[in-house]
């Protein structure tokens, strides 16, 4: 007998990140029939497949995780400040079963293609083998860095010898033991990976095209007693990451740079260098974005550090960001990692002096010769923002693809929806976040099910934002983009590392309370900015 094709869904959810995670659950709680497709053969999203050595948090575990349920909060121990991958990823496991998730997730199943049918205001989603989903609500959660970038490099798929993506971790241990390693990239997860295993290799030799400015990420487990104060906090905790700009519990400085004396100056950047994770932008002083004068102080700190610890002068210098100032890239936050190269089986490679030539069969080249490798690591990064939505085969009204609508970048509203594509929403996407994700992220889902449930209650099941009401966020998204000092044209929030991508802004600066106000109106007006009507 013919398989009978599935029952349409409510809502389909593609992603089980820590966004769709929690998505699936806001969804069955709100009474919607869901289903969660998810690539993978588990849950976690960036935390599943980001399982390289040294992968962590650099945001505080307890202000990334979910926050929705005070009894999860308090059975689940975080045993560092800054949790590790595998912390991370039983976690989320953990979050699945305990809210009866896991029977809603189908695994391995990745999305080749999603049309909206006009006629029937429902979405059609087609697995690679051809099989069709139906769903009224099509909710993408794939998050905006999940899809690996490879630098389109000569000869890179003639490594005879193993290669690895930081973004595509196999699941089994990389054995590094003994093994000529090279790592290509030095952002946030290169540096992550490069210390966490130069212990075990023969030799590691890390090609770097851009220097970063690194500072400590300052992990520490947690006590007893601050595990106590925690769960006493909680709800002043979760008070204060609501109504913080960017996420986080650090507090703000009251002071410019120059405010102070040179001596008061040194003894607060102490400070940040000790201080945790991204309070070095949070809590920093407070035109260390907006004075270039003021970031070059904090950044000729950072390097006299760098200076401090890096044996070798040589090597110290090619560590030392030139060419960008503190903050116009993704900061990356270390352990251990300026230190990793003072010993003896660590090699710096500078491609600006020494440009890679191509990858052969036994390793790679560069403009000073060649060298052989057991393994290369690419901690080359992602296609940040739109790189999962646009290779999903997405279709809206009239056969509209998506790529096609964004193929000057993204346009989003809220950075919910985009006009033209009823019935689909994609939180954590594009222009949503500047700061601590997953707060961002929630905030979306939250919105985007509050919505749902109106349309339910209200009648109505076709939901799509005016297109008046795109342009204006889009807009206002850009324009933040460019106020004074505007810069970090050369990051990846531009989507400048990958080559042909239309330099847009992928986030929204204007941060969390924009993002509120905005929720706020919509609620009150009856969510004015969606066209919301009954199927013909
Ligand atoms: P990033 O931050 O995009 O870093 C990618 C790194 O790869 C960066 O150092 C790049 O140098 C380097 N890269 C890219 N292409 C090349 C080529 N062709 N040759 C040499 N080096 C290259 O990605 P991550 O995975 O480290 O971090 C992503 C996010 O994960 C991070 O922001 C956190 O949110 C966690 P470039 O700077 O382009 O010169």
């Amino acid at each position: 007998m013919p398989e009978s094709p599935p029952a349409p869904v409510d809502v389909l959810v593609v992603g089980a990140g820590i966004t769709g995670i929690y998505q699936l659950y806001r969804a069955r709680e709100a009474g919607f029939s869901v289903q969660l497709l998810e690539a993978g053969d588990g849950a976690g999203g960036t935390w599943y497949w980001n399982r390289y050595p040294g992968a962590r948090f650099d945001s505080e575990s307890y202000t990334y995780a979910y926050l929705f349920s005070e009894e999860l909060f308090d059975e689940w121990e975080w045993h560092e400040h800054f949790a590790d991958q595998p912390e991370i990823e039983r976690y989320l496991n953990h979050v699945v079963d305990r809210f009866d998730l896991r029977r809603h997730i189908r695994f391995g199943a990745k999305v080749a293609a999603a049309v909206y049918d006009e006629p029937s205001g429902a979405w059609t989603v087609t697995l690679p083998d051809g099989r069709e989903l139906y769903a009224r609500y099509l909710v993408a959660a794939t998050g905006v860095l999940s899809v690996p970038y490879f630098p389109d490099v000569p000869g890179r798929d003639d490594f005879r010898g193993e290669s690895y993506h930081t973004g595509l971790w196999p699941a089994a241990p990389v054995d590094f033991a003994g093994k000529r390693v090279a790592v290509i990239g030095t952002g946030s997860s290169g540096v992550q990976v490069i210390p966490a295993s130069a212990g075990d290799v023969a030799s590691l030799t890390v090609y770097q095209r851009t220097a970063n400015w690194c500072t400590p990420l300052n992990n520490a487990p947690i006590t007893p007693e601050e595990q106590a104060q925690l769960r006493a906090d909680f709800d002043a905790m979760r008070e204060t990451l609501n109504t913080s700009v960017h996420g986080f519990l650090h507090r703000a400085c009251d002071r410019a740079t120059f405010d102070d004396t040179p001596e008061e100056r040194r003894a607060y950047y102490e400070k940040m260098w000790n201080s945790p994770g991204f309070s070095k932008l949070t809590s920093n002083y407070t035109d260390l974005l907006q004075d270039p004068a003021a970031n070059e102080q904090w950044c000729d700190f950072i390097a006299a550090k760098i200076r401090g610890i890096v044996h070798d002068p040589q090597t110290a210098e090619k560590l030392i960001p030139k060419g960008h100032r503190f903050g116009e890239h993704r900061p990356p936050f270390v352990a251990g990692y300026f230190e990793t190269f003072n010993r003896p089986n660590v090699t710096l490679v500078d491609l600006t002096q020494t440009p890679m030539v191509r990858v052969t069969a036994t390793g790679i080249e560069t403009t000073a010769g060649a060298h052989d490798f057991d393994i290369i690591v690419w901690a080359t990064g992602f296609d940040f923002g739109t790189g999962a939505l646009t290779r999903m085969g997405i279709c809206g009204r009239g056969g509209l693809a998506l790529t096609d609508h964004w193929a000057d970048g993204p346009t989003t509203y809220l950075g919910v929806q985009t006009a033209g594509f009823p019935n689909f929403f994609f939180p954590g996407g594009p222009h949503a976040a500047a700061g601590n994700n997953p707060r961002y992220n929630g905030d979306q889902v939250d919105f985007v099910t509050d919505l749902l449930v109106y349309a339910r209650d209200h009648g109505f099941d076709v939901v799509e934002v005016d297109p008046a009401a795109e342009e204006e966020w889009t807009s206002m998204v850009d324009r933040w983009a460019v106020r004074p000092p505007a810069f970090g044209q050369s990051s990846y929030y531009f989507g400048a590392n990958i080559p042909g991508k239309p330099r847009r802004y992928l986030l929204n600066s204007a941060g969390r309370p924009k993002l509120f106000a905005e929720i706020a109106d919509q609620v009150a007006s009856d969510y004015k900015a969606f066209k919301l009507s009954r199927r013909a």
